[in-house]
């Protein structure tokens, strides 16, 4: 079987898709998109990839010519075939509910408004660097053609909009809560289980390294490591070990993106860490 992946370094959603391919064992052909946010000759909006992905989005998989896009389907995909590691990301044992629900609370997905999952609450806390990335590498000739170009309207508009102004404080602000709120949910929901999110690891422990490891990217780790959350902080640390976070994810930064986080934070932490520590603090004694 031979497996194609077309997905960029530094997004979420190439990412759990990245991981699941090291946790499964599967060896595959890596094409490397240039996203129009981030370099200025988007890749994902040319006419060779938009036949792939007609909505001109990573990641996408081609499984022996059949190409499948959305990172939840490809990983479901992936689970149902065999790899080199016996692992079942999907077991019949875990509460398949609960699994489905988390999974797609976790995940980017069109259509849920921005802030109102965890995997929605996480994007705008990227802004910062996008916003960044945007102003430096695109003209404003090119943001008009992303704007132009982009199948997915909504994107190509917020794309052109942050190459004149800077707009991720408020759209950051407002996934507060869901932020919040979703991780006071997994310390509780780790209470009653663990090692793992289900216990053993699945699906849900993919999506959340991810999630997490980009809260580590916009310096908001300490969230992660608080003493009032304390299962969380145990539970980040044991999905560091994997080896996939280290293959599938660390591996794939290079000095550009490397060099924009620096650009972007220097040493500091994120703006945004005071007051969600403080809406930690608040909201879990209530
Ligand atoms: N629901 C999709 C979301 C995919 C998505 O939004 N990918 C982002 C990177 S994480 C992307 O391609 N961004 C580039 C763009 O929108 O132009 C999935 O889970 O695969």
């Amino acid at each position: 079987m031979k497996l194609k992946l077309y997905h960029a370094k530094w997004s979420l959603c190439s990412q759990m898709v990245r991981v699941a391919l090291h946790e499964k064992g599967f060896s595959y052909e890596s094409k490397l998109i240039k996203l129009c946010d981030q370099y200025p000759d988007g890749e994902n909006l040319s006419i060779e990839y938009l036949n792939i992905n007609p909505k001109g989005i990573v990641p996408s998989l081609d499984i022996d010519g059949e190409i499948v896009t959305e990172s939840t389907n490809i990983i479901k995909k992936l689970n149902l075939l065999h790899g080199n590691n016996d692992l079942d990301l999907w077991p019949l044992n875990v509460d398949q509910k609960k699994l489905n629900s988390w999974v797609e609370d976790t995940t980017l997905t069109e259509g849920v408004p921005l802030g109102k999952t965890l995997g929605t609450a996480i994007p705008p806390f990227s802004l910062i660097l996008i916003n960044f990335m945007i102003k430096k590498y695109l003209t404003v000739f090119q943001a008009l053609k992303v704007f132009w170009k982009h199948p997915l309207r909504d994107r190509g508009r917020f794309f052109l909009i942050m190459k004149f102004f800077n707009i991720q404080k408020p759209v950051a602000e407002s996934s507060y809560k869901t932020l919040v709120k979703s991780l006071i949910d997994i310390e509780k929901d780790l209470e009653n289980s663990g090692p793992y999110f289900l216990g053993e690891f699945t699906h849900i422990d993919i999506n959340l390294m991810c999630c997490f490891h980009r809260l580590a990217d916009l310096k908001l780790e300490k969230i992660l490591e608080l003493d009032d959350l304390p299962n969380i902080a145990t539970y980040w640390k044991l999905l560091k070990k994997r080896e996939s976070y280290k293959k599938a994810i660390l591996d794939f930064y290079g000095k550009k993106e490397k060099g924009d986080i620096l650009s972007v934070f220097g040493e500091k932490d994120s703006m945004h860490l005071k007051p969600l520590i403080k809406m930690v603090k608040n909201l879990k004694d209530h």
